[in-house]
């Protein structure tokens, strides 16, 4: 079933050169790893302030590493979805295509996408804050397990943490940059299972839409964004964007 019917969306999608996409946590739900704000999301029973912020981190190293810590093992048992393969498929469209993710699971690179641009890191990083000595994911399981009170430290002493950008701490400038950049450029910008609620990823899609982007949302529900949007796809992205996909490869000629 054509999921592409807007006349407006064919007629810009015939013509784009730049394609540029920003997910949130919503493309991983239907892999099984949990949202943040949705019913079920995981800071519903758990404030953000409370986790994901290095001051939490510094007093309480056993509460907030422990979380990490769950939330990379359900990250390591899930799988890529339809709606991430899709993502890759799209990226060999257009002239351009830049994918943009606030998540940190990884699952867009499990699904094939290469030069992801990550804005808020990665969970299956981890680093030491004294000396920068990177973990991998069995490296730091290791250290977990001998970990006294459930701290994890480096052999330099310091202390171990996830390479996930936390509240109130700058993102990677360079990934900033890149988003921005794609942003201002895009013809076509999706923006894909993201409430829009976090600054500065959430600026993207307006930034797009002020650099002349056609601005489609694919979401369960409405957003903050849904104003600004030119086209609103409302349903599972793991449903959604495969069909796009395929509307899109007979409107765009392979690149
Ligand atoms: C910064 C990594 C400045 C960690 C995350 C006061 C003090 C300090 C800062 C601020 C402040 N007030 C505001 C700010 C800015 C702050 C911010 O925006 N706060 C918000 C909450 C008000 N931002 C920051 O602090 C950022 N840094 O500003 O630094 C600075 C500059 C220079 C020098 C120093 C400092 C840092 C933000 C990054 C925070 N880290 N994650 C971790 O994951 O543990 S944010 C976290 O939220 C995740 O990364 C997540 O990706 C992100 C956004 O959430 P979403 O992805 O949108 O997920 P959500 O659950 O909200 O929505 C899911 C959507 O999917 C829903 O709409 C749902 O309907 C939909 N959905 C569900 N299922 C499906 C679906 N859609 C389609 N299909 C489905 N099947
Ligand atoms: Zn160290």
């Amino acid at each position: 079933m054509k999921i592409l019917s807007d006349p407006s969306a064919i007629e810009v999608i015939k013509k784009a050169k730049n394609i540029a996409v920003l997910t949130g946590a919503g493309i991983s739900a239907e892999s099984g790893i949990p949202t943040f704000r949705g019913e079920n999301g995981l800071w519903t029973k758990l404030s953000p302030e409370e986790l994901a912020s290095f001051e939490s981190f510094y007093q309480n190293t056993a509460v907030v590493m422990e979380w990490y810590k769950h939330r990379q093992e359900v990250i390591m048992k899930c799988k890529p979805n339809p709606g991430h393969y899709a993502l890759n498929e799209l990226s060999r469209l257009p002239e351009h295509f830049d994918l943009i993710t606030q998540n940190i699971d990884g699952l867009h690179q499990r699904a094939g996408s290469r030069d992801v641009i990550e804005l808020h890191g990665n969970l299956l990083e981890n680093y030491c804050i004294r000396c920068g000595q990177k973990y991998s994911v069995e490296e730091f399981d290791e250290v977990f397990k001998n970990a006294i009170n459930h701290v994890p430290r480096c052999h330099c002493g310091g202390l171990i943490r996830p390479n996930v950008v936390w509240f109130g701490e700058a993102l990677p400038r360079e990934n900033l940059e890149m988003a921005y950049n794609a942003a201002i450029h895009a013809d076509v910008f999706l923006s894909v299972g993201t409430s829009g609620q976090v600054r500065p990823a959430a600026d993207l899609p307006n930034l797009a839409k002020q650099g002349g982007a056609f601005l489609i949302e694919i979401n369960t529900q409405k957003t903050v964004l849904s104003g600004e949007a030119d086209l609103i796809l409302q349903g599972n992205s793991g449903e959604i964007l495969p069909q796009l996909v395929e509307d899109i490869k007979t409107l765009l000629p392979k690149a």
